[in-house]
């Protein structure tokens, strides 16, 4: 898939997931570098940053998009040769993408420790690392029994109740605003992350944060399943991190809005659920309470202090 395609996708949520974008903005990345013809490094440098640009601008929350982008940039910053800065972006794609898949697989290893036999989960949205806990612990043999929600308005619930029910896990579908009524019966809480800030709240789907408010008033644990690259280093800065607000076709049907004047329709995305009330975020480098964001992000990412007084997340032109 080309960059332009690539683009387009992530913008309309055909490719979703903030892992998933981050790979397939890697991936446009490297076909991109593959398909450029130049030899010479100044433009081969604008090539790339323009295309970097249009990756970053698809989608303003999920962290792992410039994250991932200035981890495949990086090379230029620094090479002062056109081959060798061509071929070491090339292979940081390559092997980003290849440490994403095994980072899922990793927390759902670790993550399935934190689940006990004939334990009931909640989890909200489709995240693919919220869903490696679950399926390995199924795996593993653990009867559990997952509740999902609907998570409107794009149903991403549907692909999880799907995933779950496909792996043959008792799986209880229910709308977003069942989750409290239903929150007596849940042992656990795990969702994905979108981002995580240097003071560990998460931004994640839209609803997150009731739910995890409901578990903390239920007493009931509330994970978050996150590879690395979702924390969010300029937030170090005090960069926030931005809300994305969708069309409201998605809520409600145009015409149904035209005979609504004077209603305006909301559809943020994502939401912030405060560190308070997150127990626990499991990464592929282990468990950290959120409280140790600035660590992850400084040990993990290798966040330099050349990269903190650099405003560009990517690399410089020339
Ligand atoms: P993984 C998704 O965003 C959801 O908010 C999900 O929890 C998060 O990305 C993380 O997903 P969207 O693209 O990276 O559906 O764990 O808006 O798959």
């Amino acid at each position: 898939m080309n960059l332009e395609e690539t683009a387009r996708k992530i913008r309309t949520m055909e490719i979703r997931g903030a892992g998933r974008i981050a790979r397939a903005a890697a991936n446009a990345l490297y076909v991109h570098s593959m398909e450029e013809k130049t030899t010479d490094l100044v433009h081969y440098r604008k090539k790339m940053n323009e295309a970097a640009d249009l990756l970053v601008s698809t989608r303003p929350t999920a962290v792992s998009l410039p994250n991932a982008v200035n981890l495949v940039m990086r090379p230029l910053k620094n090479e002062s040769d056109f081959l060798s800065a061509r071929q070491n972006l090339e292979k940081r794609a390559l092997a980003f993408m290849k440490r994403s898949e095994e980072a899922v697989s990793r927390i759902g290893t670790i993550g399935a420790r934190h689940i006990r036999d004939g334990d009931v989960v909640l989890t909200h949205c489709n995240s693919e690392a919220a869903l490696a806990c679950i399926l390995m612990a199924h795996r593993q043999g653990m009867d559990i029994e997952v509740y999902a929600t609907e998570v409107r308005p794009r149903n991403q619930g549907h692909i999880t109740a799907k995933t779950l029910s496909d792996a043959g896990i008792k799986t209880n579908f229910i709308v977003d605003s069942a989750a409290r009524y239903f929150m007596k019966e849940v042992d656990l809480c795990i969702t994905g992350a979108d981002a995580i800030t240097v003071n560990g709240s998460v931004v994640n789907k839209i609803g997150t944060s009731q739910i995890a408010l409901a578990a903390h008033e239920a007493r009931v644990n509330f994970l978050v399943a996150a590879e690395t690259y979702k924390f969010a280093p300029w937030t170090i800065l005090g960069q926030r991190i931005l809300i994305e607000e969708r069309s409201s076709d998605e809520v409600i049907p145009a015409e149904m809005k035209n005979a609504l004047p004077n209603v305006t329709v909301r559809n943020p995305t994502f939401d912030i659920t405060p560190a308070d009330y997150v127990d626990l975020i499991i990464t592929e480098a282990g468990v950290y309470p959120p409280e140790m964001a600035y660590t992850v992000i400084k040990e993990q990412l290798h966040w330099d202090n050349e990269d903190m007084t650099s405003d560009l997340p990517y690399c410089e032109e020339e």
